[in-house]
């Protein structure tokens, strides 16, 4: 039976979840900036929508530059939101865990997915599986993904990035041959710049003629485990598992009736989305150290206010430190109305697994 594995990656994912609340910009160029506050451009660009990216605008890239690019062409700079962010993210992430038997969270935006068991092994069955999600994510979180199918992590991982946005590939066991054999090197996941270039001088340029390259050869460049390592990539062998990360965090949040500043509404709104988190601490089997409230005003800003107290995985402790921490809020910030709001739990500690029959 073929083992097969899914990767999902969120398309231009903060850009794509500003465009989203931010109307107005839908349509037009984005880039979501990382301000380092030092003077009004310094900093980098997070992310730019597929639009700015046409225009030359990527990850990484210097905002002034990207300013400069961007110059007369109506293109919307925004600073990044890591809480809305986040906030998102960790729904998709619960959806994704409930379509596998295992789930690995690798970043913000991108997980792996074993659905061997599941599909049984069939391609067809896996590729029905990913539609779902990506339909589930759309129209739940109203934002597009790639993803990719493959029999390992590394096929997968390539796949999700070879049609991209909204993309679906599938790359069956028989076809991984014929998947990397063109395929640059540098399009190799996990073979950085420096690598590709000594690869070059050797004459390689695709994964297909590194598959096949003199070992010895190739050791004498790299030492031979890197050889047999790289050599492995490149025929797409890969036997690491999908192995579930511990989750940093646990957070609902969710739309208040009204738009209000009312202590007590809201307060109601944080007890009704407590319940829900109550649920998850118990099958997460998670201590808990810091309490955190998220309110997301009328401007759609994302206030967060934390506190952190002795290890506890009682619910009401949660509650009472979002009570307190609710009722400094309009100090703080008078006149501000709230749209949604939502609690998190964050610096777990997970309890031991059962070993023993006494635990039982
Ligand atoms: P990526 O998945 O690499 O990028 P992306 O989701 O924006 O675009 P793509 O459609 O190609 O997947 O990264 C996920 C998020 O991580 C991205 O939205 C912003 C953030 N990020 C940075 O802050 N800095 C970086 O250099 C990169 C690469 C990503
Ligand atoms: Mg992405």
């Amino acid at each position: 039976m073929d083992r097969i594995i899914l990767h999902v990656d969120l398309d231009s994912f903060y850009a794509s979840l500003e465009e989203l609340r931010n109307k107005d910009v839908m349509g037009k160029p984005l880039v979501v900036c990382v301000y380092s506050g030092r003077s009004e451009d310094s900093g980098v660009v997070s992310t730019a929508n597929y639009k700015a990216r046409k225009l030359g605008i990527k990850s990484g890239m210097p905002i002034a530059f990207a300013k400069r690019i961007a110059k007369e062409k109506n293109v919307v700079f925004l600073p990044v939101d890591m809480e809305y962010y986040r906030t998102v993210s960790d729904r998709i992430m619960e959806l994704l865990e409930g379509e596998a038997e295992v789930m690995e969270q690798v970043s913000v935006d991108e997980a792996y997915l074993d659905v061997t068991e599941k599909t049984r092994g069939r391609w067809v069955k896996a590729e029905e599986i990913a539609g779902n999600i990506k339909k589930k994510i759309s129209d739940r979180e109203g934002v597009t993904c790639s993803v990719g199918a493959g029999p390992n992590k590394l096929i997968a991982k390539m796949a999700s990035k070879h049609r991209k946005p909204d993309g679906l590939t599938v790359v069956k066991e028989k076809d991984v041959k014929s998947f990397l054999e063109n395929m640059p090197i540098l399009g190799l996941h996990g073979i950085g710049p420096k690598t590709a270039k000594v690869l070059e001088e050797l004459g390689v340029e695709t994964a297909g003629e590194l598959a096949s390259f003199d070992l010895p050869m190739l050791a004498e460049k790299f030492g031979e485990n890197t050889a047999r390592l790289l050599r492995g990539r490149a025929s797409g062998i890969d036997d690491s598992p999908v192995e579930p990360r511990e989750r940093q965090q646990i957070s609902r949040i969710g739309t208040l009736k009204e738009d209000t500043g009312d202590i007590e509404e809201i307060f109601n709104k944080i007890k009704e989305l407590a319940e829900d988190l109550k649920g998850k601490i118990g099958k997460e089997r998670v201590y808990f150290r810091t309490v955190s409230i998220i309110a997301v005003d009328t401007n759609l800003k994302t206030h967060l206010k934390s506190e952190t107290i002795a290890e506890t995985d009682d619910i009401e402790a949660a509650l009472k430190v979002a009570r307190k921490l609710l009722e400094g809020f309009p100090d703080e910030n008078p006149e501000t109305l709230l749209r949604r709001v939502g609690i998190r739990v964050s610096n777990l500690v997970y309890k031991k697994e059962q070993t023993t029959l006494k635990d039982f």
